[in-house]
């Protein structure tokens, strides 16, 4: 069977006997109940090629490192993704803020924790990594990734470290303390024109513990780069890019008096807060809700007709769902069998769609997730609609 909680299994499924070897996996076509098998309405076709993106979007800016220091920026190409390809290298993983300058990595490196504890603690590189090291797949999205960069500030690594809660374990804790200060190295020498230096996040404890957050040093098996983190980031699956602070010095022990951070008042929105509340405590968890997009569409010749792959990704959320939809232009939702099956809310799944359009001209895509009991806010506000232009059918 190709489903399982392990990452293993997870990314086996892509290549597990029966499911397509040459367009990976995930097709419209409805599976034969329960099996590994995923029936494939292209698999006599020819592709004809890839439609050139989606209309509307900027897709100079995707794939090429711009900017510098806070307004350090790569998008991910997600045209480009496949069922075996579902981890992102470590040179192509989006970048949102670059190292800062001022940061020496020559230097040791220690974090300091603080606050709400008996006794204060220095903890060095060398005592974490003596330390139980858990690995796991995890997909990151800017909580303000959006059409200008085509949706490509987002990416799935494999990260390895310590878990937040080993970590708490090592320092007496206050009775009064109810949630823990990230923070990390922001100075940068030039300012940004667009965003406030400093990232930091409060988490309550019940929040580390939900999400399994983790301090990472290894991303994909190698070392953090400088530029996802170097030496050590956050990593608190399911939350919004912004919550996973890079560079982590210091951890901070505080109670619901805490003010948030100039991060959680900058990305209040962004991450769905009712306010920019001016305590910590008074901030819901930035977890990414269930979510899907189209990432390409492809043209293929079938029986001598023209047909069309929609290829999408579905991630974010905290419930397995089967419920996924696709749209046209806001007609009725139409069900998308997702094959290999949704198996982890942790990173992504590709999915795909066999389309045929009626007619010539330009299609709105949205998908829907069609079950009332799962949330989807961002996704039914509209924010992954995607316009493509169909000039043969
Ligand atoms: N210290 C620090 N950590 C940070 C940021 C930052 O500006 N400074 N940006 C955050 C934001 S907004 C995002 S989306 C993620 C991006 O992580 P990545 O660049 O490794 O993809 O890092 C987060 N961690
Ligand atoms: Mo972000």
């Amino acid at each position: 069977m190709c489903v399982g909680g392990t990452t293993t299994l997870l990314f086996g499924c892509a290549d597990a006997p029966g499911a397509d070897e040459g367009e990976g996996t995930g097709d419209g076509a409805p599976t034969t109940g329960g099996g590994d098998e995923c029936p494939d309405p292209f698999a006599d076709g020819v592709m004809l090629g890839v439609l050139d993106g989606f209309v509307g979007e900027a897709q100079a800016a995707v794939g090429e490192f711009q900017g510098q220091g806070l307004d350090g920026r790569l998008a991910l190409d997600l045209g480009t993704l496949e069922a075996d390809g579902l981890i992102i290298d470590n040179a192509d993983f989006f970048i949102r803020t670059a190292l800062p300058d001022q940061l020496d990595l020559e230097q040791p490196w220690t974090i300091n924790i603080s606050g709400l504890v008996d006794a204060p603690l220095e903890l060095s590189l060398a005592e974490l990594a003596a330390m139980v090291q858990t690995s796991r797949v995890v997909l990151l999205e800017c909580s303000g990734n959006g059409s200008n960069r085509a949706f490509g500030l987002i990416s799935a690594a494999e990260w390895s470290g310590v878990l937040v809660a080993d970590i708490l374990e090592l320092v007496s804790i206050q009775a009064e303390a109810t949630a823990v200060l990230i923070a990390g190295f922001d100075e940068h020498s030039q300012p940004s024109s667009q965003s406030t230096p400093g990232c930091s996040w409060v988490f309550r404890f019940d929040e580390l513990a939900a999400a399994g957050a983790m301090l990472v040093t290894h991303m994909n098996g190698e070392p953090l780069p400088p530029d996802h983190g170097q030496p050590l980031r956050l990593i608190i699956p399911g939350w919004y890019g912004c919550c996973n602070v890079k560079w982590v010095d210091s951890i901070r022990l505080v109670d619901d008096s805490e003010p948030a951070t100039s991060q959680m008042l900058e990305f209040a929105t962004r991450t769905h807060q009712t306010a920019a509340h001016a305590l910590a405590a008074d901030y819901s968890a930035a977890i990414m809700q269930q979510a899907a997009m189209p990432v390409r569409v492809e043209q293929w010749e079938v029986g001598g007709q023209i047909l069309y792959k929609i290829v999408g990704i579905m991630w974010g959320g905290t419930e397995l769902t089967d419920a996924l939809a696709i749209r046209f232009d806001g007609d009725e939702p139409i069900p998308v069998e997702v094959c290999a099956p949704h198996v982890t809310n942790d990173t992504w799944t590709l999915w795909s769609y066999a389309w045929q359009p009626e007619a010539p001209g330009e299609y709105e895509i949205t998908m829907a997730i069609d079950d009332p009991a799962i949330p989807t806010n961002r996704l039914d506000s509209g924010f992954y609609a995607r316009r493509v232009r169909i000039e043969e059918i």
